[in-house]
C-alpha cells in the first residue's frame, strides 16, 4: 500500500472516532496563543506567531540524561542519623575502604549518566578541606587528615565519563555564623567557591531549602540571587537545583512521583524561593504550569533505602528491581528525571543489595529499551503524514509534525505483524519546540478491533505507559490538545523482559 491509502486509512479511523465521540472537535488555542505571545524566535519553518518556552543546550541534554545518582555520605553515616547536629566529632568520619570508582561505576553500569554527592549536609561537616572551616575531613582520620572526598569523587566521575554535581546544605548547624545573615553569606560563598573552581566542570549543583536554626538559635537569611550569580558566573554549564530552579525545580515529594499532568515550564512566582511553604507550593512543583514563562523541568530525588543515610539497619530494606523500575515510570516515564539515592557504608562503599538492586534495575530497563518493536511500521496521521514517520526513528529532535495550527491530530503505526508489547513511549522535541501536548490517548487494533488502551496528559521529553500485555498489529495515537503545534518525536513499543 502507498502511503496516501495509509492517510486515508488514518482519516477514515479518524472519522469512526469522531462518529463514537472518541475524538471531539474543538476549536485550535493558537490563535488565542498567537495573539497573547507575538512574533518572536521562531524555529525556522514555523509560520505560526506563538513564542515557545524552550530548554537551555545544558537543560535539554540534562533531561535527555534522565537518570542520576544521588549519595549521601557523611558524619551522618557513622553516627545513624538522617539530620546530624553539627556537635558531630570529625574523628568519627573514618570509611576505611573508600573508593570513589566502585560508586560511580555502579551508576555507570546501571545506565546513569551522572552522579550529585553532598559535599555538606546540614551538620556542617565538609567532605573536602574547606579553608572557611576546620569541620571537615582534614580534621578525620580518612587518608591520615590529607583525604579529599570530592577530589577522588569528581575525578572518578571524570575518569568513567560521567557527570559531576554536588549538594552544598545551605543550613549549617556547626558553623558559629550561621544566622548572623551577612556574615554566614560570606562564608557559604567562600565554601562555593572552592567546590566550583577547585574541582573541574560540574553538571549540576544542589540546593535544598531547608532553613532551621543554627548553633546560636539563630535563623539565617539566605542571599538566593548572590548564590545563583556566583555558580552562573564560575561554572555557566552547571544547571541549579532546588525548589525554585532556577534550571530544575524539586518535583514536590521524596518518593520518585512526578505529577500528572507535568509541565517543563512553570510561573517563577508560585515558588519565590528554596524552602517556600504555602497551600500551592507542592501542587506547582508537582505540575509545572502550562502557561509558565521559564523552562525548569522537574527532578524526582528518592532514596534506595528507607533514609537518605546508610545505616546497617537498612541494608534488609533495599528496594527491590521491580520498585525501581516503578520509580523509572512514574518518574522518567512522566517527563521528570529520576535523582536516585544510593549512600556509601562506613566502609565507604555502596553495599552489596544495594548495588544488585541497582544493577539489576539498570539491567531491566536496558533490557525493555533494547528493541523496538514498532521498527518496521508504516506510519501515517490525519495531518502532516508526509512527517509522519520521523516519529519512528530515535532522534528525539527528529519529529511528526502535524501542521501549523494543528493542535489535535491522530498518528497511526501499522506493523508489520501482531506485536506483543507492554510499554508504550511518546515524546516531544522539546530542545527545539518545547512542550504543547496537553491530552492524549492510544488505541490499539487487535484482531481487526480498536479498543483504546492507555490515556494521558502532557508528555514532553518522555512519557511511558506501562500496561498489561497485549497483542496488536496496529496502534494509534491521538492528541486530543495541545497548546501550540502538535509534534511528536517518538512513538515507540517495547516488551518488558518476562
Ligand atoms: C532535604 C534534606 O533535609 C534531606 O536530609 C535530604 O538531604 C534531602 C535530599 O533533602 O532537604
Amino acid at each position: 500500500m502507498d502511503r496516501r491509502t495509509f492517510v486515508n486509512m488514518a482519516s477514515a479511523v479518524s472519522a469512526a472516532a469522531l462518529a463514537t465521540g472518541l475524538v471531539r472537535p474543538r476549536a485550535s488555542l493558537g490563535a488565542a496563543l498567537d495573539a497573547a505571545l507575538g512574533a518572536r524566535g521562531m524555529p525556522r519553518g514555523v509560520s505560526r506567531k506563538a513564542v515557545p518556552v524552550l530548554p537551555s543546550k545544558a537543560q535539554a541534554a540534562w533531561q535527555r540524561r534522565e537518570r542520576a545518582i544521588f549519595l549521601h555520605f557523611g558524619v551522618n553515616t557513622f553516627t545513624g542519623k538522617e539530620w546530624g547536629e553539627g556537635k558531630e566529632d570529625p574523628s568519627i568520619f573514618a570509611p576505611a575502604a573508600l573508593d570513589a570508582r566502585q560508586w560511580v561505576r555502579a551508576a555507570k553500569q546501571a545506565g546513569f549518566a551522572s552522579v550529585v554527592l553532598t559535599a555538606k549536609h546540614h551538620d556542617g561537616f565538609c567532605l573536602w578541606p574547606s579553608a572557611a572551616t576546620t569541620h571537615s575531613v582534614a580534621a578525620s582520620p580518612f587518608r591520615g587528615g590529607r583525604g579529599d572526598v570530592v577530589r577522588e569523587f569528581t575525578e572518578a566521575c571524570r575518569a568513567e565519563g560521567v557527570g559531576a554535581g554536588l549538594y552544598l546544605s545551605p543550613w549549617d548547624r556547626h558553623e558559629p555564623s550561621y544566622g548572623d545573615t551577612p556574615r554566614y553569606n560570606d562564608y557559604y560563598e567562600r565554601q562555593l567557591t572552592e567546590l566550583l573552581t577547585r574541582y573541574g566542570a560540574l553538571t549540576e549543583v544542589w540546593f535544598d531549602g531547608a532553613n532551621g536554626e543554627g548553633p546560636n538559635g539563630r535563623r539565617q537569611q539566605y542571599d538566593w540571587p548572590r548564590v545563583h550569580a556566583t555558580v552562573r558566573r564560575l561554572q555557566p554549564n552547571a544547571l541549579m537545583f532546588s525548589d525554585a530552579g532556577p534550571d530544575i525545580r524539586w518535583i514536590g515529594n521524596e518518593r520518585g512521583v512526578a505529577g500528572d499532568p507535568n509541565w517543563c515550564t512553570v510561573d517563577p512566582a508560585a515558588v519565590p524561593y528554596p524552602g517556600v511553604d504555602g497551600p500551592q507550593i507542592i501542587a506547582a512543583l508537582q505540575h509545572g504550569d502550562p502557561a509558565g514563562t521559564v523552562w525548569r523541568p522537574g527532578e524526582a530525588d528518592v532514596s534506595i533505602r528507607p533514609g537518605w543515610f546508610w545505616r546497617s539497619s537498612e541494608d534488609a530494606k533495599v528496594r527491590s528491581v521491580d520498585n525501581l523500575e516503578q520509580l523509572y515510570y512514574s518518574s522518567v516515564g512522566r517527563n521528570a528525571n529520576l535523582l536516585l539515592n544510593v549512600p556509601p557504608s562506613t566502609q565507604g562503599l555502596l553495599g552489596d543489595a544495594d548495588v544488585r538492586a541497582l544493577s539489576g534495575f539498570g539491567a531491566r530497563i536496558a533490557a525493555t529499551f533494547a528493541t523496538d518493536l514498532a521498527v518496521g511500521a508504516v506510519m501515517s496521521a490525519t495531518q502532516g503524514g508526509a512527517t509522519a514517520k520521523a516519529a519512528a526513528d530515535p532522534d528525539p529532535d527528529h519529529a511528526w509534525f502535524a501542521g501549523t495550527g494543528v493542535t489535535e491530530a491522530s498518528i497511526e503505526f501499522a506493523l508489520e505483524g501482531p506485536v506483543r508489547f507492554d510499554v508504550i513511549e511518546l515524546r516531544e522535541p522539546i530542545a527545539a519546540f518545547g512542550q504543547t501536548v496537553e491530552s492524549h490517548e492510544i488505541a490499539a487494533r487487535t484482531d481487526g478491533a480498536w479498543m483504546v488502551i492507555a490515556r494521558g496528559t502532557t508528555i514532553g521529553n518522555k512519557r511511558l505507559h506501562r500496561m498489561e500485555p497485549l497483542t496488536a498489529d496496529a496502534v494509534r495515537v491521538t492528541v486530543r490538545s495541545a497548546r501550540g503545534d502538535l509534534r511528536l518525536s517518538r512513538l515507540g513499543l517495547y516488551a518488558r523482559p518476562r
